[in-house]
């Protein structure tokens, strides 16, 4: 016999089944109904999408066509993915870094409140995403960068394909196999999925580079070269021949990136689940050089977020408007699949923009940094909205010099050899390594952060706002650096 009850009880129900509070048994008597798959079925109606989540590891977002890059057909497939669905232009990611960036995006919260603030495992008790779809009966699948989310018993993965097995993350054509390889164990289980594929381009070493040469003693494969010529220096970099030759390595590996991204489109395609599948794609933090991974800039965190979901988000989108970052990404991904939400996560849901409505609050993002991958501390928090951005580098002390993987390579050397005689290059060189505490940009105007106005009269108000709500924000999530800023500020 079966008991009319509404949509939403049910669902609350079935996924208090799931998560182990209340056994189906007793809730089947209790409810007066039997719990059977076809029961499910009817009352949720549609079968549950799949999911299928590309990244980057370390794109900077303007590296993409549609975001602006001038290279021509530099990631024809991103450009694709991006005219079928919607691009947000206002995307963030929370921590500039691999792992924290990851767990964020698996958590919903802010790093200081899933416990990976560097390269170290989530809190135990913390929730994951892949817990729950794993509950909802979701099949779990990575690919790449696989011990940047640990432990990984946390992550419940059903499908582990080591970046060692795709090339180093490396080779397009094996991610179309091991890709098409998870969809056609889904489509025989009759599951929905949750595939995460993870390029590990355009990390460092770069493609064809010689720290590639020094560290694999070889040099990985890739179909085109982006020649020197055709290569866009990045704005918060100095035009010099070793900073052109590895910024060309780098588009090399961008290149690379957006086959891979198209590969794993074409095995989606080519088993059949382009229609039921919500694909996003992101970075997980802007590219390895001075002023952009590993910090708070603009150009550390923003990244390329495309949205595909066929029936659901109209194609060609652009949202030039809402902020979206990080820790929105799980809940997100729990609404679509018509799942709760979990207690105790940082961000919110967007599907409402996917479905075309506005959304109130999306009009700022707040960033930060504790730890490089070499464990040394450089703590940062900031905070932007579609005008300013505004950094408090708590470590800048005026003695501290700071040391990141981005200085490895040509850039950071060349940089160096040519303050000698440089001033320009001199002062960046300078507050690269030294930062001071505070920096005010116009990043409407100047997004790649080249004229601080912190120390400007003019900008004193604004200056003054974004430190109220970079505390208010510290105090709020429980920061255990706040009251370091509130002193800070009362100091200054
Ligand atoms: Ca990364």
């Amino acid at each position: 016999m079966e008991t009319i009850i509404n949509r939403r009880s049910f669902l609350k129900k079935c996924a208090a089944i799931a998560a182990g509070l209340v056994s189906a048994k007793a809730e089947a008597v209790a409810g007066g109904f039997v719990l059977s798959n076809r029961t499910l079925e009817m009352h949720l109606g549609p079968k549950r999408p799949n999911f299928l989540f590309i990244t980057a590891d370390d794109m900077n977002y303007n590296s993409v066509g549609v975001y602006g890059c001038g290279i021509s057909d530099i990631t024809p497939n991103i450009d694709r993915l991006a005219t079928e669905g919607m691009r947000f232009t206002q995307a963030h990611i929370t921590i500039a870094v691999c792992q924290p960036s990851r767990s964020v995006l698996m958590t919903g919260r802010y790093p200081h409140r899933n416990g990976a603030e560097g390269f170290e495992p989530i809190d135990i008790n913390v929730p994951t995403l892949q817990e729950q779809l794993r509950q909802a009966g979701y099949i779990n699948g990575i690919m790449g960068k696989n011990a940047h989310l640990a432990p990984r018993e946390k992550f419940c993965w059903d499908y582990y394909i080591l970046g060692t097995e795709l090339g180093r993350g490396r080779d397009p054509a094996l991610y179309y196999q091991y890709a098409r390889r998870f969809f056609e164990n889904a489509k025989a289980a009759n599951k929905p999925f949750y595939l995460m594929a993870n390029s590990q381009d355009p990390h460092r070493p770069f493609a064809g580079s010689q720290q590639e040469r020094d560290k694999w003693k070889t040099n990985m494969p890739y179909s085109r070269k982006i020649t020197r010529q055709e290569t866009e220096i990045p704005g918060f970099l100095p035009e010099l021949p070793d900073v052109r030759q590895e910024v060309s390595e780098y588009f090399t590996s961008v290149h690379r990136c957006d086959e891979t991204v198209g590969s794993v489109l074409r095995a989606l395609k080519d088993t059949g689940f382009e229609d039921n599948t919500l694909v996003m794609f992101l970075s997980d933090n802007g590219m390895a050089f001075p002023f952009a991974k590993t910090n708070c800039y603009l150009n550390s965190t923003k990244t390329p977020w495309i949205v595909r979901w066929p029936g659901v988000v109209k194609p060609g989108t652009v949202d030039t408007d809402h902020f979206i970052s990080g820790i929105d990404y799980m809940p997100t991904i729990l609404d679509a699949a018509g799942l709760p939400q979990v207690e105790g996560m940082d961000g919110t849901s967007f599907l409402p923009r996917l479905n075309g409505q506005r959304q109130k609050g999306r009009d700022k993002v707040f960033t930060v940094f504790h730890e490089t991958s070499a464990k040394r501390r450089f703590e940062m928090r900031c905070v932007q909205n579609k005008t300013y951005g505004y950094i408090y580098n708590a470590w800048s002390d005026g003695q501290t010099v700071f040391k990141n993987e981005s200085q490895s390579g040509l850039t950071m050397n060349a940089m160096k050899q040519a303050a000698k005689t440089d001033p320009y290059i001199a002062a960046r060189v300078q507050l690269f390594l030294y930062r001071v505490p505070e920096e005010l940009y116009n990043f409407a105007e100047d997004p790649d952060a080249l004229h601080n106005l912190a120390d400007d009269p003019v900008y004193k108000e604004q200056l003054n706002l974004m430190r109220q709500e970079l505390l208010a924000w510290m105090e709020r999530t429980k920061d255990s650096l706040a009251p370091v800023f509130r002193h800070f500020i009362l100091s200054v």
